[in-house]
């Protein structure tokens, strides 16, 4: 048989680089590279490289499982399916619809994600959300109050027409190594780069300037630079009065943001503060990248808010190489949230609190009983299964039990249930917590589309078929709403597809027939739009079409050193892993690279506290203790220590303290101390 190549898109990061798999007697055996993909031009990092790896691994979940003690016994979809229905039911007949959690997940497609959550408010429950809970939930409140839209305002590719780019919070050389291919690109045509993150990087090799601030002071980094800006004359006073409201509310208050001030508060020189703040203002082109290191804080809604107010001060918004750049995570976050997998939001960003979304969907879904209101988020859920409040979880491809703040609490949150199911492709930590496990097709074996970073929705087509008895997540969806008496009766991708099309008005024109190789950008109204890579060149969709400018207060993080707890831990990524690491972890060429969980702490710290390169050492924090192995460095600033979250044992440390608006945990800033173990 000849070989087939079949177009698909990488199942790890938000960049939504395309690739082609190889099919040879109906397996798949190879990569090829798609050098016409508008991302990522044929390259892949090492883990698009390795993608195949995970597929027949011999761990794939491939058969229904159901607990019997501490084994696991096989069972039949029949059973599998009547079993979730009845716990399912059974919670909701007796407590009521809210007692039911659902984790929608943001590595499934589109139109899994759409059923997922049609699938809770259909049975009455508000309680839906997705892992963007724990990443990009501030830019979802922070974006829509100042820009009108939470999405990347400007393509991956325009990040070459840039001449200043700061990237503030985001690792992207290890984390989007394909985006920062572009950010070389503009770098080499002359572009200044301003990196700003407690540690060195590989991201900040590429600086021209680099302000290595103290965790959690972004707020006071960023009102600096603005403050530098408006002293010296060089906001964009045509763009304010034309675009913005808000400016002297936001000017009186920065004020007070002096770069001596700041510098005491951030340990960043007042003159590079300076310097960062004129390069960024004066370039007729500026773009700030940011993620995790501004969003994982008890006030990452307001981190985004004062990135936001940077960029719009100087006019930064609206034009090829500009904007405000969140860089999304998994590869279908976007998309998730897209489709209204959110506490908040139903499909398209219609508020749940509305009664007239209440009113449309009802309409839309011929439903009755349609929860009103903003449900439980991830976080909130994990703390009602605690008390007892909720009952029941089903949890699609999200490991909470590594992935979460605090381990041990969510942990025993998660055996607090009277039922769990968890759909996955691996058995996972929160899996193993389950009384039923189902075993879901991974990306290659399904078909359908994921919105990268860039808003770009992208039909990935299926190579190969799912192994035993294992089943797409949209057929497993659909099989259980029947058990539970919905009408889900789709004909597969295409068809739920259509529904959005119809009821998602960024989506009306995006599709299945249109879906080219390389998708569409969305907002794509109609069938004849071509799509929009640039948002706000028209204004924005807030009031009088202006965009909100508002003071910022800088708070302290929930958590500093103490005598105690003298280092402040930071956690966050490598290269070579993905999140929890159920797939990473199990993929021979990248485990290869990072086999075990590590710390890496300051060289003068560590002379403290007798410390060699390579000792085992134990990390605690109020919430528990994990073992690492310590890496010696000058990267992190004395008092601070990181530790990548792929690994179980690092968020045994961390704290489930969260931003009052978006719930995002504070990931970014523990109090710990660390000791040799002997
Ligand atoms: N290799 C790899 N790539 C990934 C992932 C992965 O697990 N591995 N996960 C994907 C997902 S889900 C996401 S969300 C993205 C995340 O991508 P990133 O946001 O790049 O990931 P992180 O490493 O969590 O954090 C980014 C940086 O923030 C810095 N930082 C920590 N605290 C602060 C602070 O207080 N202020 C500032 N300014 N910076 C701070 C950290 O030192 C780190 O360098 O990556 C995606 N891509
Ligand atoms: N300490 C610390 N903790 C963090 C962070 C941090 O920076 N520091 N970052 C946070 C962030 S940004 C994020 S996004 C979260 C991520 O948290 P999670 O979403 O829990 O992380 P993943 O490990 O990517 O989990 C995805 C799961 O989906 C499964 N899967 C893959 N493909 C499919 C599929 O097609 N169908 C189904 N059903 N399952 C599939 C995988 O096997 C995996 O178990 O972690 C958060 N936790
Ligand atoms: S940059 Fe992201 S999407 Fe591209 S190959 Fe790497 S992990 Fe996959
Ligand atoms: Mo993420």
């Amino acid at each position: 048989m000849p070989k087939v190549l079949v177009p698909t898109v990488c199942p790890y990061c938000a960049a939504g680089c395309g690739f082609f798999i190889a099919v040879e007697k109906e397996r798949a055996t190879g990569i090829e590279y798609m050098p016409a993909h508008p991302a990522s031009e044929g390259a892949l990092c090492s883990k698009g490289n390795a993608a195949l790896e995970v597929l027949y691994h011999e761990d794939r979940l491939i058969h229904p499982l159901k607990r019997k003690g501490d084994s696991w016994t096989r069972i039949s979809w029949e059973e599998a399916l009547d079993l979730v229905a009845r716990g399912i039911h059974g919670a909701m007949k007796e407590r009521g619809p809210d007692v039911v959690g659902f984790l929608s997940s943001s590595k499934c497609t589109n139109e899994e994600n759409y059923l997922i959550q049609k699938l809770a408010r259909s049975l009455g429950s508000a309680n839906i959300d997705n892992c963007a809970r724990l990443c990009h939930a501030p830019s979802v409140v922070g974006l829509n109050r100042t820009l009108g839209a939470a999405g990347m305002t400007n393509p991956i590719a325009d990040l070459a027409n840039s001449k200043c780019i700061f990237v503030i919070g985001s690792n992207l050389a290890e984390n989007h190594p394909v985006i920062s291919r572009w950010i070389h690109k503009a770098k080499d045509a002359g572009a200044v780069v301003i990196v700003a993150d407690p540690r060195l990087t590989h991201t900040s090799w590429m600086a021209d300037v680099l302000l290595q601030l103290k965790p959690g002071t972004d707020v006071a980094l960023l009102n600096g630079m603005a403050h530098v800006i408006i002293k010296e004359g060089l906001q964009d006073d045509l763009y304010i009065s034309k675009c913005t409201s808000g400016y002297e509310a936001l000017a009186e208050d920065l004020k007070d943001y002096t770069p001596e001030k700041v510098s005491e508060i951030t340990g960043v020189p007042a003159g590079e503060i300076i310097r960062a703040a004129r390069s960024f203002a004066i370039s007729p082109a500026s773009a700030v990248v940011y993620s995790m290191g501004i969003t994982q804080h008890t006030t990452g809604t307001d981190n985004v808010q004062a990135v936001a107010n940077l960029a719009l001060i100087c006019g930064h918004v609206g034009r090829p190489g500009t904007g405000v750049l969140p860089l999304r995570g998994q590869n279908n976050v976007q998309g998730a949230c897209d489709m209204g997998a959110l506490a908040e939001f139903y499909p398209g960003y219609r508020r749940a609190d509305d009664p007239e979304t209440i009113r449309f969907f009802s309409r839309a879904w011929n439903s009755t009983g349609l929860p009103a209101g903003r449900g439980l988020t991830a976080t909130e859920m994990i703390c009602a299964a605690a008390s007892g409040e909720v009952k029941a979880m089903y949890i699609v491809g999200e490991d909470p039990a590594n992935s979460d703040p605090s381990s041990n609490f969510t942990r025993d949150a998660l055996e607090n249930l009277d039922f769990l199911v968890v759909q996955d492709i691996f058995m996972t930590a929160t899996a193993q917590l389950a009384d039923v496990v189902l075993p879901a097709a991974a990306w290659a074996e399904k078909e359908g589309t994921y919105t990268s970073t860039e808003r770009r929705v992208q039909w990935s087509h299926k190579a190969i078929e799912p192994p035993g008895d294992a089943r797409s997540d949209l057929d497993i969806v659909c099989n259980l709403a029947q058990r539970l008496g919905l009408d889900f009766s789709y004909a597969g991708a295409a068809d739920v597809l259509a529904e959005i099309n119809s009821l998602v008005p960024a989506y009306g024109g995006i599709t299945r027939e249109r879906l080219g190789d390389f998708g569409l950008v969305w907002p794509c109204p109609t069938a004849e739009h071509p799509g929009t890579p640039i948002l706000h060149s028209q204004g924005f969709k807030l009031k009088d079409g202006r965009a909100s400018l508002g003071p910022v207060k800088y708070r302290p993080a929930a958590e500093d050193a103490s005598w105690e707890y003298p280092l402040v831990l930071t956690t966050g990524r490598v290269t070579v892993h993905h999140n929890a690491g159920s797939m990473t972890r199990r993929s021979p060429s990248l485990i290869e690279r990072e086999p075990d969980l590590f710390v890496e702490i300051n060289m003068a710290d560590a002379a403290k506290l007798r410390i060699a390169d390579g000792d085992e050492v134990t990390i605690t924090t109020p919430r528990g203790e994990t073992t690492a192995n310590a890496r010696l460095t000058d990267s992190v600033k004395r008092g601070v220590v990181f530790m990548p979250f792929h690994f179980p044992g690092t968020n045994i440390l961390t704290a489930d303290v969260t931003d009052p608006e978006a719930r995002i945990p504070e990931f970014k800033v523990s109090a710990c101390r660390i000791a040799r173990r002997n």
